[in-house]
């Protein structure tokens, strides 16, 4: 008897327990986990053509998603880019371009972020990774909290590199204080002048493990010199082998703690950006050589993170937004032989252009969405740009947006969710120049002073720059090769108009 009343208990306890599940699920915004992979290009997956790389959990996610084919970051570069994705704004409006690893915050902490959107419908946020937006006021002190940071933009996790993976410094942050910092040996940063800490390329080229040009040729650290110069923090450096499995533990360690809530990570991989030096798990995963491996190590992280989501039972209430912040370079400093292995892949699928450059390789990006609950599996072609998360987002878990809010993001959730083909009208590209696509139609603003920079001409870019104003219809010449602006002037005027009133020039 009392064991049967004992088994009555319990039921009762597991019933009520799985009732109150069932109605918390059905409130349940879903989990957001955005993963943005660095410079990967629309080719790089699988899923797009990639040879002489597997992609196997990328391509699991497009099998399971909508893989969609006309999705573009917001510019060729990163933090342009991020500063779009994050604030819906386009980044020419604040004069966003790469920034130093001492730069100050390039986001107005008055500004409603699209963290700060999403913790006001009750997320918990958080950012794992490669940051590049700039930390601290423009003097900071590496040595304690450094602020503003990601937690005055509406992140209330951090854990961050706090520029790129070749620049200073060379440590993370979490909660935007240096992790394993020894108070005796504080860090100073520099990008003006040679400080008396670590060795550099240039007077020590034997202490490193991969060549670079004189940009990438400052402070060496685990054996890879970088841009800037750095002083101390000894026992923070990271290791540039074990930055992914780092990041991956962090960024699950976060899904783990926040299962319970409606929580939304930025997942910010350092991956494939240079310096590309794989674990030696990933060494010869790929054909290509080290930017090959780097893309297996990429999609490894992937891996994990579904994996986890799996395993805490909330992959369905969950959805992935998988993407890049800008197009593919092979050469861009570092000597890892990328231009020479890349055999018949083509990075930036069968797009005009890489990273820095205003075709379209430069921002059409591999993008996959995933929510198992409320996704049907597909491709999709609609005209989108991650300037669009934000508004989308925003409709979604039902915030509206103030007049100051987001400003240049349209509402295009029908269509990430696949349930539309319907996406811009007409779509800004920036890079060192400006474009416009209207449909198929793309449109090239002519540079006055079309002087290509030598760093373009070294890294073999193809920046699209020219005197003459460029048209391509993208449906008959998807690679841009046919600059048909002289046989139709009219498409020219009116996007020429389009894109001034863009730019308000
Ligand atoms: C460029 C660097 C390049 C890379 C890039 C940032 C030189 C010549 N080139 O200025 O190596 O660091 O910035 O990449 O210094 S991004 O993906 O973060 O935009
Ligand atoms: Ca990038």
């Amino acid at each position: 008897m009392r064991i049967l009343n004992r088994f009555i208990y319990v039921s009762t306890i597991v019933l009520t327990l799985t009732i109150f599940d069932q109605v918390n699920a059905q409130e349940k915004k879903p989990n957001i986990v955005l993963i943005y992979v660095d410079d990967l290009g629309y080719g790089d997956i699988g899923v797009n053509g990639a040879i002489g790389v597997k992609t196997p959990n990328v391509d699991k996610l497009a099998k399971n998603g909508i893989n969609f084919t006309d999705a573009h970051a917001a510019a060729a570069t990163c933090t342009p880019s991020r500063y779009s994705l994050l604030t819906g704004q386009y980044a020419f409006r604040n004069k966003a371009s790469i920034i130093n690893g001492d730069a100050p915050l390039i986001i107005d902490t008055d500004m409603r972020t699209l963290p700060d959107m999403l913790k006001d419908a009750g997320y918990t946020t958080g950012v794992v990774g490669k940051w590049h937006l700039g930390l601290g006021d423009g003097n900071a002190n590496w040595n304690d909290v450094v602020k503003p940071g990601p937690k005055e933009v509406g992140f209330d996790y951090s854990f961050l590199i706090p520029a790129t993976g070749d620049r200073v410094p060379t440590v993370f942050l979490e909660n935007q204080r240096v992790v394993g910092l020894d108070a005796s040996d504080p860090i100073t940063v520099s990008y003006i002048e040679r400080l008396d800490g670590y060795p550099i390329g240039t007077e020590r080229p034997e202490l490193l493990k991969q060549h670079t040009d004189i940009q990438h040729l400052g402070s060496i650290t685990n054996g890879i010199s970088r841009i800037g110069y750095m002083k101390g923090g000894e026992s923070a450096l990271w290791v540039d082998e074990k930055i992914p499995f780092v990041l991956t533990d962090k960024a699950n360690e976060f899904i783990d703690i926040n299962k319970r809530n409606p929580f939304f990570l930025f997942f910010s991989l350092h991956d494939i950006h240079q310096p590309r030096i794989a674990h030696v798990n990933f060494v010869e995963a790929s054909s290509m050589g080290p930017r090959g491996d780097v893309i297996a190590q990429m999609d490894w992280c992937v891996g994990e993170v579904m994996k986890k989501l799996k395993n805490l039972g909330i992959s369905d209430d969950t959805m992935i937004i998988f993407t890049s912040d800008n197009g593919p370079i092979l050469d861009d400093g570092y000597l890892d032989y990328a231009r020479e292995l890349v055999g018949d892949h083509k990075p930036g699928g069968p797009y005009r252009g890489s990273k820095y450059s205003v075709y379209e390789a430069g921002t059409r990006m591999p993008t996959i969405v995933t929510w198992p609950k409320e996704i049907e599996p597909g491709t999709n072609d609609a005209l989108l740009s991650q300037v669009d998360i934000y508004a989308s987002l925003a409709a979604l878990v039902g915030q509206k947006l103030g007049k100051k809010d987001a400003p240049d993001s349209e509402n295009h959730i029908g269509a990430w969710l696949g349930k539309s083909k319907k996406g811009r009208d007409i779509m800004l590209e920036e890079a060192y120049s400006y474009a416009l696509r209207m449909g198929d139609y793309k449109y090239i603003k002519p540079k006055k002073n079309a002087a290509i920079p030598e760093w373009i001409i070294k890294k073999f870019v193809d920046p699209g720059f020219s005197s003459e104003a460029q048209l391509f219809d993208l449906k008959v010449d998807p690679s841009e090769k046919n600059n048909i602006a002289h046989l139709r002037p009219e498409v020219v005027q009116k996007m020429q108009k389009e894109l001034n009133n863009i730019l308000q020039d």
